[in-house]
């Protein structure tokens, strides 16, 4: 693994666009065959991972390093300075060091991953990623036994972010996962969405996407990722521990002090506009052996 830093980031090396248009042709060629055999409940679990639009997806957003409304990263993103761009990779890992994004990926396959995204805030989409496993960055990293935790960092440009000069909140926004979470091959670290580049109000150049915990945990513009042997603060839980907790798995059983998580509202028009019902870990059932033995109540 490299240990120089680069800003050599184009399109054509993280946001394998062919890749992309062939999945949506797989895609329309699935959609067909479940017009002659699919059952219906089939056809709807598929048809929920219908991807919102861009338009949608980029224009509406929480980002608090650029305001508080839902429209201000799409209006005050731009001025984030995503080039050069360094990620430090440190704590309990055999390869310390600071890392372009190209070279985090390098060697990686850049998959695409339609995902549910659950805002805690009770509202939810449906995003096309690209992106590589984390697993496969911590693997390349090289993290040692004791390691039990990874903590991840947002940039902070007071300059450029108009949140941060205005301090809604403590930055940098932190945030950590579980090793076991951290390697599981759900969690994504995206690099783009839609075969292209991520917008910069969805946290470009490179993002956390965990997509069956609450939005707050998929932590934007990353420039460290460390290994820690013990689970690190993260910035909603310090705001609230009752309200946010470690964990914040999707669970429609456990409501927000101030409102019901049992339903969600989906962003965007199409058939699938409107409440629907907010499923356990978001629909990721497969997440569950993590937790097994464990509380899901007093740990959400
Ligand atoms: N650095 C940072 N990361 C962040 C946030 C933030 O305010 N700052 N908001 C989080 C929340 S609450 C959500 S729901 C998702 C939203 O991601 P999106 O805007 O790409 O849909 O980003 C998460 N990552
Ligand atoms: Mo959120």
């Amino acid at each position: 693994m490299a240990y120089r830093w680069t800003n050599d980031l184009t399109a054509a090396d993280v946001t394998p666009k062919d890749a992309f248009l062939n999945r949506r042709q797989i895609m329309a060629g699935a959609a067909g065959l479940g017009a002659i055999g699919f059952s219906a409940t089939q056809a709807a679990a598929r048809a929920d991972l219908v991807p919102n639009s861009l338009e949608d997806i980029t224009t509406y957003n929480n980002y608090y390093e650029f305001g508080t409304g839902k429209g201000d990263p799409a209006k005050n993103a731009g001025s984030l300075v995503t080039s050069p761009w360094s990620i430090k990779v440190d704590g309990m890992v055999d390869n310390p060091g600071e890392y372009s994004v190209n070279d985090l990926v390098a060697g990686l396959d850049i998959e695409e991953r339609i995902y549910r995204l659950r805002c805690v805030e009770a509202w939810s989409m449906v995003v096309p990623w690209n992106g590589v496993e984390l697993a496969d960055v911590l693997k390349k990293a090289g993290v040692q036994s004791r390691g039990k935790y990874v903590a991840f960092e947002t940039v902070v440009q007071p300059d450029n972010m108009v949140g941060v000069r205005r301090g809604v909140l403590d930055f940098p926004y932190v945030e950590g996962l579980r090793m076991d979470e951290a390697m599981h091959p759900l969690t994504l670290l995206a690099t783009g969405i839609y075969g292209e580049p991520l917008a910069k109000q969805n946290g470009a150049p490179i993002r956390l996407v965990v997509p069956w915990k609450y939005g707050f945990k998929s932590i934007k513009s990353i420039v460290r990722i460390s290994v820690t042997d013990r689970q690190p603060p993260t910035t909603w839980n310090k705001i609230s521990s009752r309200e946010f907790g470690f964990y914040s798995n999707v669970n429609p059983t456990v409501d927000h002090p101030r409102w019901s998580q049992a339903d969600e509202r989906r962003i965007g028009g199409g058939l699938f506009a409107g409440r629907q019902e907010t499923l356990m870990f978001n629909g990721y059932d497969e997440v569950a052996s993590l937790y097994a033995g464990m509380d899901l109540k007093a740990n959400f």
